[in-house]
C-alpha cells in the first residue's frame, strides 16, 4: 500500500498552480486512499477540484474550505470548524503565497507590503502554529512549507516578496531545528520559474505583462513541482527531504536565464 494510505492532507492555495496540482498528485500518489482538505480564498474553484479528483478517485474525499490566510482571525475559526472528520491532519502544505508588483524601495505601496507579508509570512506561521500541538500530540505529522529561489537570491524589484521567503526559509529551519526530537517531519521546497497564475497577480491581472516574463523560456509546469512535494512526503518515516531548490533547465539562478528570443 502506498505510505500515503488513509492520511488527511490540508493544502492552502489549492484553488490554482502548485496548490491545485499538489491536491491531484496526492490523489493520484495514494490510489485515491486520501482526505484533502483544500483551502484558498476562490470557494468555487474548490469545489470543481473537489468534483474533478471524487469521480476520477472515488475512495477519496475532498473538503473546501474558503480560507483567507492573510486574515489571522480567520485561521483560528478555520481550524475550530474544521468538520470531525477533517480534523486529524497528517499533512501541511503551506503553499498559499503570492507577491504584488515589482516597484523599488522607496516607490512600494504600503498596502502591498502588508499583502505580501500577511499571506507569505502571517498566514504561515499562524497556520503553522494553531496545527503544531496536533502534531505534537500525535508525535509526528509533515510541516511542507513553499519557499522560493527568491528566499535565497533577492533581485532587484523584488525587495518584499524575497523578505517574506527569506522570512518563510529561517522559519523553517528554526522549526526543524525544535523539533529535532520529534517525528514531525519540517520539509521546504523552493521553486524556481513555474507557470501559474503568480505572475498574472504579480503584474495585478495584466496577462501580457505575465506572458513576458515566459519568452522564449520554457518554464516548471505546477505538476513539475507537486511531484516533488509529494516525493517528499512519501519517503519512509525517518527520511526528511529538508530542503529542495528546483528549476527548469534555462535557469541556473533567479535572474540567470537562457532565453531563445
Ligand atoms: P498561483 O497564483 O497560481 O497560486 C497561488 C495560490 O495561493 C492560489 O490558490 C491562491 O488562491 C492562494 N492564495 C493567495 N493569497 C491567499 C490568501 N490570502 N489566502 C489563501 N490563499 C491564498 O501561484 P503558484 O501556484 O505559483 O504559487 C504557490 C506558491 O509557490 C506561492 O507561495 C509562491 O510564492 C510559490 N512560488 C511560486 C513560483 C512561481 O514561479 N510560480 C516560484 C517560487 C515559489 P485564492 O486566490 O483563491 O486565494
Ligand atoms: C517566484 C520566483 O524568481 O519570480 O518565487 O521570484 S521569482
Amino acid at each position: 500500500a502506498s505510505r500515503l494510505a488513509g492520511k488527511t492532507i490540508l493544502i492552502t492555495g489549492a484553488s490554482s498552480g502548485i496548490g491545485r496540482a499538489t491536491a491531484f498528485e496526492f490523489a493520484n500518489a495514494s490510489g485515491g486512499d486520501i482526505k484533502l482538505i483544500l483551502a484558498a480564498r476562490r470557494e468555487a474553484a474548490l469545489v470543481s477540484i473537489k468534483e474533478e479528483i471524487e469521480k476520477a478517485y472515488p475512495k477519496s474525499k475532498v473538503i473546501p474550505v474558503a480560507l483567507d490566510v492573510s486574515k489571522l482571525p480567520a485561521i483560528d475559526a478555520f481550524v475550530e470548524n474544521l468538520p470531525a472528520e477533517a480534523k486529524d491532519i497528517d499533512v501541511l502544505v503551506n503553499n498559499a503565497g503570492m507577491v504584488h508588483g515589482v516597484d523599488q524601495v522607496g516607490g512600494i505601496a504600503q498596502s502591498d507590503i502588508d499583502i505580501m507579508f500577511q499571506t507569505n509570512v502571517f498566514g504561515l506561521i499562524a497556520l503553522t502554529q494553531k496545527l503544531l500541538p496536533l502534531f505534537k500530540e500525535k508525535g509526528k505529522g509533515d510541516i511542507v512549507n513553499i519557499g522560493s529561489i527568491a528566499g535565497r537570491e533577492p533581485y532587484p524589484g523584488g525587495a518584499i516578496y524575497c523578505a517574506t521567503k527569506a522570512a518563510v526559509k529561517s522559519f523553517t529551519e528554526t522549526l526543524r531545528k525544535e523539533l529535532i526530537a520529534t517525528r514531525i517531519r519540517v520539509i521546504e521546497v523552493d521553486p524556481g520559474q513555474v507557470e501559474t497564475e503568480f505572475s498574472v497577480v504579480r503584474f495585478r491581472g495584466d496577462k501580457s505583462k505575465a506572458d513576458a516574463v515566459y519568452n522564449g523560456v520554457e518554464p516548471l509546469i505546477a505538476e513539475d513541482i507537486a511531484e516533488v512535494i509529494v516525493f517528499a512526503v512519501s519517503r519512509r518515516e525517518n527520511v526528511v527531504i529538508a530542503d529542495t531548490l528546483v528549476f527548469p533547465s534555462h535557469q541556473a539562478s533567479a535572474l540567470i536565464m537562457h532565453r531563445k528570443l
